[in-house]
C-alpha cells in the first residue's frame, strides 16, 4: 500500500488546522481566527484499504521571539525532516511573495504541493493568478485549490498526493487516528476557547495544563489550570463574578464531551506564572 508522511506548512492563519480537520472529518486540531493558534505538530492517521497517510498539522512559520516560539519552530523542523511530501498552504488573499519567501527558505528536499486555500473568498481571476505564480516555482510539483471550510476539493484531495508516496507497510493499526494522548486534545480544546472568547494578547500569554483526568463510572472528571503571565490577566480570565471562566468552562466542556463521547465534569483554575513562555521548566511542564 501507499504510505508515508504528508506534512502541512504555511504562514500563521493560512488554514493548516482547518485543512487537517476537513481531511479527517473530525476535529483534531484547534482553529481560530487569530494567528499562532497551533503550537505543536499534530499527527493524524488516515487509513484506507490501499493507503495509510500520516498527515501533520504544524505551527505557522514565524520569526521566534520567545522560547515558546523556538519550540514551535522545532516542531516545524521535525515535520520538515520526515516529510515524504510537503503541502505548502497559502491563504489566497495573502501576498504571494511572502509565502514564497517562506517556502524557499524551507529548502525542501521532498516534492511540494502548493495548496491554494480560502478560494471561497476571492474571484476566479485571483485564484488563476495564484496558481500561475506558484506553478512557476521550482519547488512546486503541483497545485490544488481548495476551501477547507466549504469542503471544496477536499474529497478528491489525497488522490494526486498518493502518487508521490512510496509503497510500504502501515505504521499504525486501523483505528488509531493520532499518536497524541487524550489529555493533549482536552487541553487544546480549553485553549481554543481562550482564543475564541478573550481578545488581543491574552491567548498568546496563555497555556493550559490538565492536572487531573479521572474516568469514573458515569463521567470523566477533569481538572485543568489556565496559566497566564500576570495578575491582571488572571482577573480577565476569571471575569466579573467569575462569568468568563464559567463561560470558558461550559464551552470547553461541550467540545470535550463530544470528543470523548462521555459526560464530563470540568473544573478550571487560573494560575499566574510570570514569563512562562521563556522558562524551560514551565514550557516542559506545559507540554512544549
Ligand atoms: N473563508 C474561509 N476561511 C477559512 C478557510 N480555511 C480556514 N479558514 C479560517 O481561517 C482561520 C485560520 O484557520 P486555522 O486553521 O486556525 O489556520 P492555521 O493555519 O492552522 O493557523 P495557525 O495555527 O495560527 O498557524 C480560521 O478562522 C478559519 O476558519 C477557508 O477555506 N475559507
Ligand atoms: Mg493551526
Amino acid at each position: 500500500m501507499k504510505t508515508g508522511f504528508v506534512n502541512i506548512f504555511g504562514q500563521p492563519n493560512a488554514g493548516k488546522s482547518t485543512l487537517l480537520n476537513a481531511l479527517m472529518g473530525e476535529k483534531l486540531a484547534i482553529v481560530s481566527s487569530k494567528v499562532q493558534t497551533t503550537r505543536h505538530r499534530i499527527k493524524a492517521i488516515m487509513t484506507e484499504k490501499d493507503y495509510q497517510v500520516v498527515i501533520s498539522d504544524t505551527p505557522g512559520i514565524i520569526e521566534p521571539r520567545y522560547k515558546l516560539h523556538e519550540k514551535m519552530m522545532m516542531a516545524v523542523k521535525g515535520a520538515l525532516e520526515d516529510s515524504d511530501v510537503a503541502l505548502l498552504i497559502v491563504d489566497v488573499r495573502d501576498k504571494y511573495e511572502e509565502s514564497n519567501a517562506i517556502f524557499e527558505a524551507l529548502k525542501l528536499k521532498v516534492p511540494a504541493i502548493v495548496v491554494i486555500n480560502k478560494i471561497d473568498l476571492v474571484t476566479e481571476e485571483r485564484i488563476r493568478e495564484a496558481i500561475a505564480y506558484f506553478e512557476s516555482k521550482p519547488y512546486c510539483k503541483a497545485t490544488i485549490k481548495i476551501s477547507a471550510t466549504s469542503g471544496i476539493n477536499i474529497k478528491s484531495f489525497l488522490k494526486p498526493i498518493l502518487a508521490f508516496l512510496p509503497e510500504g507497510e502501515p505504521f499504525y493499526t486501523n483505528d488509531d487516528i493520532s499518536d497524541l494522548p487524550t489529555k493533549f486534545f482536552v487541553s487544546e480544546m480549553i485553549r481554543e476557547k481562550v482564543y475564541e472568547l478573550l481578545g488581543d494578547e491574552l491567548p498568546y500569554h496563555t497555556a493550559v495544563l490538565v492536572r487531573e483526568f479521572k474516568e469514573k463510572t458515569t463521567l470523566v472528571k477533569i481538572v485543568a489550570d489556565i496559566i497566564v503571565h500576570r495578575e491582571t490577566q488572571k482577573a480577565i480570565v476569571i471575569g466579573d463574578k467569575g462569568s468568563m471562566i464559567k463561560k470558558l468552562g461550559s464551552y470547553a466542556r461541550k467540545d470535550i464531551e463530544e470528543f470523548l463521547q462521555q459526560k464530563v465534569f470540568l473544573e478550571l483554575f487560573v494560575k499566574v506564572k510570570p514569563k512562562w513562555r521563556d522558562n524551560d521548566i514551565y514550557l516542559k511542564e506545559y507540554g512544549y
